[in-house]
């Protein structure tokens, strides 16, 4: 795993610094890249790598993996309101199939204490991997201390913990959030460059998850360095198309349509945002750009009619990589403690190469 992924860490590299929206590595995972600024917020670069049974790192938790006869992988996934976690769970639940192994997935429908009680029950029923789609990266604690007391190996997916790697889980499987906001903050920097002042409504999605923490990181990053954005709005809308709709609606309204570009944490949220735009007579790419992040054929098909201007993919489909993972822990390796999942950033430029990465 760590040899083949080390390979891939220098074609993606490579491919990466070539271009943007070059050809795309979609559906390989990398370990973090070793330099500060490009490891996510809650990547302890210091923490041992979890080891396997017997581990004798100090502060290392010791994981008792299964073996894959025995295997039966509790899967709690946050919930269940938007495409993305929909293509998430039963991306899940056909690699398993395919792979003939024994899966549980619950789904904690948005609510902390019920994804608490999800774990627990995952625990009840002789799960004995655990994959965490996180609703929240502090509340989600209590069910990795239950875990790590009977060393029941974590696998965080998606949505991450704030608790350290290799000790409160083994490792974490998402696309490079920092790097999302980061695109984000950049390709409206660009567009915007004639303006000098950036009227900028940030739409976030469902607050508490280390997705939106690191999305609103990363864009702030690029905002910070470039000293002219001015957040009129920073608010959230849940990931939710609709939400967001009605957001945009009262802040053009309140703002008199004076918005010069929208980041939305999500493509629902764009989309959303996009016929709120559409309705109070903007044109996109004109009076106002509009950019999401996740990558969804419906926002490829709206870059190329004009209704949303740039997105980044952040593809659901990964679970593939997460079994290689629990295989790996299986087999004795010692695995990363974060695996980055190659994102691709979208615009009219590249929008047809890269449209089969979309879901
Ligand atoms: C990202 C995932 C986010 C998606 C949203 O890993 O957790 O949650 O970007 C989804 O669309 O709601």
């Amino acid at each position: 795993m760590k040899k083949v992924l080390a390979v891939i860490l220098s074609l993606t590299m490579a491919c990466s610094l070539m271009a943007c929206g070059g050809a795309s590595m979609e559906g390989e995972t990398t370990p973090a890249p070793d330099t500060e600024t490009e490891a996510p917020a809650n990547d302890a670069e210091d923490a041992e790598p979890a080891e396997n049974a017997g581990s004798d790192a100090a502060g290392a938790t010791e994981w008792i993996w299964p073996s894959k006869e025995e295997l039966h992988v509790g899967y709690s996934q946050a919930d269940l309101a938007s495409t993305w976690r929909t293509v998430e769970s039963d991306d899940m639940q056909r690699v398993a199939d395919e792979r003939g192994y024994k899966i549980t997935i619950v789904n904690a429908e948005g609510d902390t204490e019920q994804q608490l009680s999800d774990v627990e029950s995952l625990l009840a029923q002789g799960c004995n991997v655990i994959v965490i789609t996180a609703v929240d990266g502090d509340a989600i604690q209590p069910a990795l201390d239950a875990c790590k007391e009977k060393g029941v190996p974590v696998i965080m997916k998606a949505r991450g913990s704030n608790g350290v790697p290799g000790v409160d889980y083994v490792t974490f499987f998402s696309s490079d959030f920092v790097a999302e906001g980061r695109y984000a903050g950049e390709w409206i920097a660009k567009a915007c460059a004639d303006k000098e002042t950036i009227k900028v409504a940030e739409i976030q999605g469902i607050l508490g998850g280390t997705d939106v923490r690191d999305r609103s990181g990363g864009f702030h990053e690029v905002a910070d360095k470039e000293g002219n954005f001015d957040f009129v709005v920073e608010q959230t809308a849940n990931f939710s198309r609709t939400e967001a709709q009605e957001v945009a609606a009262n802040v053009l309204q309140s703002t008199n349509g004076e918005i010069d570009a929208f980041y939305c944490h999500n493509d629902e949220m764009a989309l959303g945002v996009s016929l709120a735009c559409q309705s109070a007579g903007l044109k996109i790419n004109e009076d106002v750009y509009i950019v999401g992040v996740d990558g969804m054929y419906e926002t490829f098909d709206a870059i190329k009619d004009g209704t949303v201007s740039a997105t980044i993919t952040c593809t659901p489909k990964f679970a593939e990589q997460v079994f290689d993972g629990i295989e790996a822990g299986i087999a004795g390796e010692t695995l990363e403690t974060f695996y980055a999942i190659e994102d691709v950033p979208v615009d009219a430029t590249n929008v047809e190469e890269n449209y089969d990465l979309g879901f």
